[in-house]
């Protein structure tokens, strides 16, 4: 799929300086956030994430059985934040964007394939960095971004942690009384005017379904290419726009659809709540671009709705200079490598063929300038194009503390560290290889790594991470480092596992699993 391109304007230089970041459940916030920025960002070619492709285009549907089923996945992933997050009570500060819908699919007020085709889609970028919720936060905003909103118009954070069982019920029908209807938003945050908006805003995308509504909608809407029978409020349901509600206005085409027109008068919801302020809401929303601005911040306000133990993170920029896959290595004799890739965002500016870093040490940034000079690999990206530079270089250790090149800067910990080339996976199994000072070994027990794999739990499609502490075994000398294996660790699954090693007070970075060498 060719995504479509507009224009970047200024990127925003981030600069992140080392160590400054939050951790939750021993992650950095920092590393959530260049995670969500990669799935975000690199949607074709190299590095590639699948997920915003789903989406696009807008009328595309990834869940089973294809095209004529009458889908679509923009709209699903929309209708999940609101199903999500509507039973928030923000006064007790629980709910919200959790993924607690997950263990409610089956609930007649969840009708329709969108809580487990969502779910199943997203689930390959559930790992310790990014929560299902956090996924979930950003399948409302790439779905906007494909269906004709702006991709920068709704900010992205991280943070979001995902329930571990289902909500209370609570999300208001067709047939919910207006009264019931409004105390619910209420509860999750938005008033009478907001709770008009945003169901407008929804009811822009998408359909209703036959197969789930066999009481509002006619079984003439099924066809061989629409065989749940799907019936868009508007007349483009693949396009984000206030047609839904100029529609309602004027009175003409479906007037606002089928929660507005329904034979049996009780299932008008939609009608119950557009006239309930006598218009006045819908009529501020005829303008496009307050409808598109409404929409944004409400829909803003509505993904960072979640429990009161959530802190999210700052905005996640895309950004125009990153390091992905930075990964230590050790030689026998002690010398230590730094590898992985630059990744250069560009839109306008050709990236340049020559790239420069420097590795810095506590006592000052090495001389040792490293040039890497073969764009390795390309990719696009609904934020322009994307180069890789890989790099691999012998750094001075013990010692070196960051890794610096354009203003940017990532934290470097040669003390204690993964052996990311040397480590292995197969499909059920880990060996962990990682090195320490040696100097740092004494005194401090044994080092354990701890794996964070992904794993099923009953009820919903979505997978929990569990970490698992495994001790490790010092097997060799390297110099001034002693070298520790896990030997084989079974696990349920290998793929997202997230990986660190610990010593006494001292934590290595994490690094991702999927880069460890491919074992039998
Ligand atoms: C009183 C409030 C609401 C009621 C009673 C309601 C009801 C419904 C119903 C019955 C459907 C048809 C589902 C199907 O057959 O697949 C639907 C679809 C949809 N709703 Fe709502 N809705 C409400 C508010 C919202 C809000 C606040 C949003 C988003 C912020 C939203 C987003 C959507 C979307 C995107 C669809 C299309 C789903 C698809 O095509 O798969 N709705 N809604
Ligand atoms: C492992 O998980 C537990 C519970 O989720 C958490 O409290 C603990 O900090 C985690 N351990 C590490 C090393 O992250
Ligand atoms: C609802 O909140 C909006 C701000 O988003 C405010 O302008 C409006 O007056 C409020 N409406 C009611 C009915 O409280
Ligand atoms: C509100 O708009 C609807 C649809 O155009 C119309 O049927 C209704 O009479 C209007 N009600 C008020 C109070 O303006
Ligand atoms: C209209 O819907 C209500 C509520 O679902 C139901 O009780 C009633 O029987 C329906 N009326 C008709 C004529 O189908
Ligand atoms: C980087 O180069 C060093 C030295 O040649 C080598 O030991 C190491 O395995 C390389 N790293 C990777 C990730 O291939
Ligand atoms: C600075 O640190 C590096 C790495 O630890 C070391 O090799 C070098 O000798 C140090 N230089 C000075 C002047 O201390
Ligand atoms: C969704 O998947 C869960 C977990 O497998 C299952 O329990 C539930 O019944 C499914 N829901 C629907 C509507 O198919
Ligand atoms: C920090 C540290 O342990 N440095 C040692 C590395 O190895 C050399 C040579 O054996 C020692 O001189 C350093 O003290």
């Amino acid at each position: 799929m060719v995504p479509s391109f507009r224009p970047l304007g200024l990127l925003p230089l981030l600069m992140f300086s080392t160590g400054s970041f939050s951790q939750l459940n021993g992650i950095d916030m920092r590393d959530r956030m260049e995670e969500m920025e990669h799935i975000w960002v690199d949607n074709n070619g190299a590095n590639t994430d699948g997920f915003v492709g789903a989406v696009s285009p807008c009328s595309n549907y990834v869940g089973p059985n294809g095209q004529n089923r009458g889908e679509q996945s923009s709209a699903q992933w929309v209708r999940f934040v609101f199903h999500d997050s509507v039973t928030a009570n923000l006064a007790a500060g629980t709910g919200g964007v959790d993924a607690s819908l997950g263990f409610e699919s089956d609930r007649p007020e969840n009708l329709g394939l969108f809580v487990n085709d969502t779910l199943r889609f997203m689930s390959p970028t559930v790992s310790a960095y990014t929560s299902m919720s956090d996924n979930i936060a950003l399948g409302l905003i790439a779905s906007l971004a494909e269906c004709g909103g702006t991709t920068t118009g709704i900010p992205l954070r991280v943070g979001r942690i995902d329930a571990e069982e289902a909500g209370p019920a609570g999300v208001p029908e067709p047939t919910t009384d207006l009264k019931t209807t409004l105390a619910q938003f209420a509860a999750a945050g938005f008033n009478q005017s907001e709770t008009i908006a945003l169901t407008a805003c929804g009811h822009s995308l998408g359909r209703i379904h036959f197969s789930n509504f066999p009481d509002i909608v006619d079984a003439s809407a099924v066809t061989s290419t629409n065989i749940n029978g799907g019936v868009g409020f508007d007349a483009t349901p693949a396009v984000f726009d206030n047609a839904v509600v100029t529609d309602y206005i004027g009175g003409t085409g479906a007037q606002g659809g089928l929660l507005v027109t329904a034979g049996n008068v009780s299932d008008r919801s939609d009608f119950r709540l557009y006239v309930s302020d006598n218009n006045v809401t819908m009529q501020a929303l005829s303008v496009e671009a307050t409808f598109q601005s409404q929409c944004n911040s409400l829909f803003e306000r509505m993904i960072n709705t979640v429990p009161a133990a959530v802190t999210l993170s700052d905005p996640i920029t895309p950004m125009t200079w990153k390091a992905v896959d930075i990964g230590l290595d050790i030689t026998p004799t002690g010398a230590v490598s730094i590898s992985g890739y630059i990744r250069n965002l560009y839109y306008a500016t050709a990236p340049p063929t020559v790239v420069y870093y420097d590795t810095s040490t506590a006592n000052g940034t090495l001389s040792a300038v490293e040039v890497t000079t073969t764009a390795l690999s390309s990719g696009t990206s609904i934020f322009g194009y994307t180069v890789y530079y890989g790099f691999n270089n012998t750094i001075a250790s013990p010692g070196t503390t960051s890794l610096n090149f354009e203003g940017i800067s990532y934290p470097v910990n040669d003390e204690i560290f993964i052996l990311t080339a040397q480590s292995t996976s197969s499909r059920s199994d880990f060996v962990l290889k990682a090195a320490a000072l040696t100097s740092l070994t004494s005194g401090l027990g044994s080092m354990t790594g701890v794996l964070y794999v992904p794993e099923r739990q009953q009820g919903t499609v979505v997978n929990k991470i569990v970490n698992t502490t495994v001790p490790m075994t010092a097997y060799a000398t390297a110099g001034n480092y002693t070298l520790f294996s896990s030997g084989s660790v079974a696990v349920q699954n290998t793929r997202s596992v997230i990986a660190k090693v610990l010593l006494g007070d001292s934590a290595s970075r994490t690094v991702k699993g999927d880069l460890f060498a491919q074992g039998a």
